[in-house]
């Protein structure tokens, strides 16, 4: 976003040319349906990540194995104001639902209420919109565990104690905020207090700006432990940087990436081990989700079961955030002994 505009400013200039929008689409509208022909939109935060893709691959196969059309979106650049565009045209649409992975928690909720007055099921997944602009979210693994886990993980890889930094996706990312709030919150307990984490810093998830990001970190911080990067972009960035610059076991690297992406920085060292659960599978299940919406199976109470394909029952749960959510399951661990098995899965 923006550094000129606050984000409060964006919400109110938003709102100013969306909410009569809405008003005049919600006053006679034609309503989306979830007929033969019905069509389930995803819109992922931005184009050229190989995880969104997985991500989007596995929403269509489950779309298109229950008889319907995907349709899968991402804007150039991760903002909100770019998905906002994508949204808009979504509605003209008439989509039967949409899964969106929010590039801000809070900046789309006039556009997807807009969706929503239009009869459009609205759902998010991965990186969630706040509990007033969704029905539900798809949540790949629980949010705390895999912030706390992540602190964990550097614990042990920087032996105790020193400096670390997180590399993370957008400022705005709310996946990636909420498992950096859960990690400044493990961070804050005893056992952490010779661990010092030096710094935030945000590639967006664009290779060229997670490349340059990380090159600063080494740089401002001479003796930086380990990198923390919560985002499969950020991961892999670090561990070019890193290998490009002979520092494997030097500073050491881990958080959430792609096997395929990681194996080699897995094997030589570089990254001991990282988390990641199956994109495909959240996806997938999102498209059981979108479909079980419209079908009036679930409202996205907290209760609500439905079977989604292959991957058997869910139910869906309270979220952290107040609103609800389904948890696609525990995320995996990836290392040295396991990576050759896994690289070539996803
Ligand atoms: C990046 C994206 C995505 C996140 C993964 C771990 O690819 O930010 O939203 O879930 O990392």
């Amino acid at each position: 976003m923006s550094k000129f505009f606050t984000k409060a400013a964006l919400v109110i200039a938003i709102m100013a040319i969306a909410l009569p929008v809405a008003l005049f689409a919600s006053g006679g509208g034609e309503k989306a349906g979830g007929g033969a022909g019905a069509k389930y939109a995803i819109v992922f935060k931005n184009t050229g990540n190989p995880y969104g893709d997985k991500q989007m691959g596995g929403f269509k196969a489950g779309i298109e194995e229950q008889g319907f059309t995907a349709i899968l979106q991402a804007p150039a650049q991760p903002t909100a104001e770019a998905q906002i565009q994508i949204l808009e045209s979504l509605i003209s649409q008439k989509v039967a639902a949409i899964c969106i992975v929010g590039n801000d928690f809070d900046a789309l909720q006039p556009v997807l209420t807009k969706a929503k007055n239009a009869g459009i099921k609205v759902f998010s997944l991965d990186s969630s919109v706040n509990p007033a602009s969704r029905l539900t979210h798809v949540n790949q693994a629980d949010s705390e565990k895999i912030g706390r886990t992540l602190v964990e993980a550097a614990f042990d890889m920087a032996k105790g104690s020193g400096d670390i930094a997180i590399l993370s996706a957008t400022s705005q990312a709310s996946n990636q905020n909420l498992w950096i709030d859960y990690m400044k919150k493990e961070l804050a307990l005893p056992k952490y207090a010779s661990l010092k984490l030096v710094k935030i810093a945000y590639g967006d998830d664009l290779r060229d700006k997670s490349v340059s990001e990380a090159e600063g970190l080494l740089a401002s911080f001479p003796n930086l432990k380990v990198i923390i990067a919560p985002t499969t972009v950020g991961i892999a960035a670090a561990g070019k940087v890193i290998t490009d610059k002979g520092l494997i076991g030097k500073v050491l690297i881990t958080g959430l990436g792609l096997p395929s992406e990681m194996a080699s920085y897995i094997e030589s060292g570089a990254c001991p081990y990282m988390f990641l659960w199956n994109p495909i599978d959240v996806g997938y299940l999102g498209a059981y989700v979108g479909v079980a919406l419209v079908q009036g199976k679930i409202t996205g109470a907290v209760g609500d079961k439905f079977k989604a394909g292959r991957l058997g029952d869910y139910t869906i749960t309270k979220a952290p955030d107040g609103g609800t959510e389904v948890l696609l399951g525990p995320p995996f661990k990836f290392d040295a002994k396991n990576i050759a098995d896994w690289k070539t899965v996803y």
